[in-house]
């Protein structure tokens, strides 16, 4: 009996956290940024990242229900079925209901997570038409972006130091620079690095792609709304990994355009963007 109390402890553990992260996901979620004890997902600002919500509160809602119906399960057999209570065992061995029961709803199961599990990966493998682009390269330990339908535009984002912290700016998230982007475009995101695997997160987007020496991956999101949306290095890269954030600034078309002037002008003596090594036929 001791043992079914201390079964029964963790399980109801597990439900009361499921529970709480089932409810609470949103109303703790933050914009762009994650809060101190917050549960859940940071809310969703692209299409991929709502459909990423759903997805993990339908799945979550699968889990809590298994787990519920398992434990209901082991509790009918520790009453039922112990030595005192149940001290003649009957010897049945096999039952064909059940056991097609047991084989056919575990396959139906998968199918359902399956099935949106799929459309999920398509919707972030398959690239729309994009109106932009931009090159997040990856470097230990921080960001250079460029800009190729902007003239080559190309800045390097470090991050702010803490003492160098200005009103609003989040430790370890903010950069002296950041990614901007109108709102409600669509924008191709190809990620690369320069020395080693880095990753280019972003939660509220719903995007985590490797920078990859030597290769480019390409990922998209279309921002819903304006505002300021945080991301970091999520590839273990060396000793300053935790120190290479992503700002993403989403801002109006005519914020944008006005941005692109003062960018252009800005950053027109940063150095050439790196060109990967063409052979040179000699
Ligand atoms: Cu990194």
């Amino acid at each position: 009996m001791r043992s079914a109390i201390g079964l029964l402890a963790i399980l109801g553990v597990v439900v009361v956290v499921g529970v709480l992260a089932w409810t609470a996901g949103q109303a703790f979620a933050a914009e762009g940024v994650a809060e101190p004890w917050q549960l859940g997902l940071q809310d969703a600002v692209t299409p991929v990242m709502h459909d990423i919500t759903q997805f993990h509160n339908w799945m979550l809602g699968l889990i809590t229900f298994i787990t519920l119906f398992v434990l209901a399960l082991l509790l009918i057999v520790m009453v039922k079925f112990n030595a005192k209570a149940n001290p003649t065992p009957s010897k049945t061995t096999h039952n064909t209901t059940i056991e097609v029961v047991w084989t056919v709803a575990p396959i139906l199961i998968l199918l359902v997570i399956a099935i949106p599990s799929f459309r999920l990966l398509y919707l972030q493998r398959d690239i729309p038409q994009a109106d932009m682009t931009i090159k997040a390269i990856g470097n230990q330990w921080y960001w250079s972006y460029e800009y190729p339908d902007h003239d080559d535009l190309t800045f390097d984002a470090l991050m702010v130091e803490e003492e160098d912290l200005k009103p609003g700016q989040p430790r370890l998230l903010a950069t002296d620079n950041d990614v901007v982007v109108p709102v409600n475009k669509t924008v191709r995101v190809i990620v690369t690095a320069s020395d080693v695997i880095h990753n280019w997160a972003i939660p509220s987007f719903g995007i985590k792609m490797d920078g990859i020496p030597g290769r480019l991956n390409e990922t998209w999101f279309r921002a819903e709304k304006t505002g300021v949306y945080y991301g970091q290095c999520s590839e273990l890269c060396g000793i300053r990994h935790a120190f290479m954030p992503i700002t993403v600034r989403v801002v109006s078309e005519e914020d944008f355009a006005a941005w692109l002037v003062d960018a252009k002008k800005q950053f027109a003596g940063a150095p050439e963007p790196t060109k990967v090594a063409a052979t040179s036929g000699e």
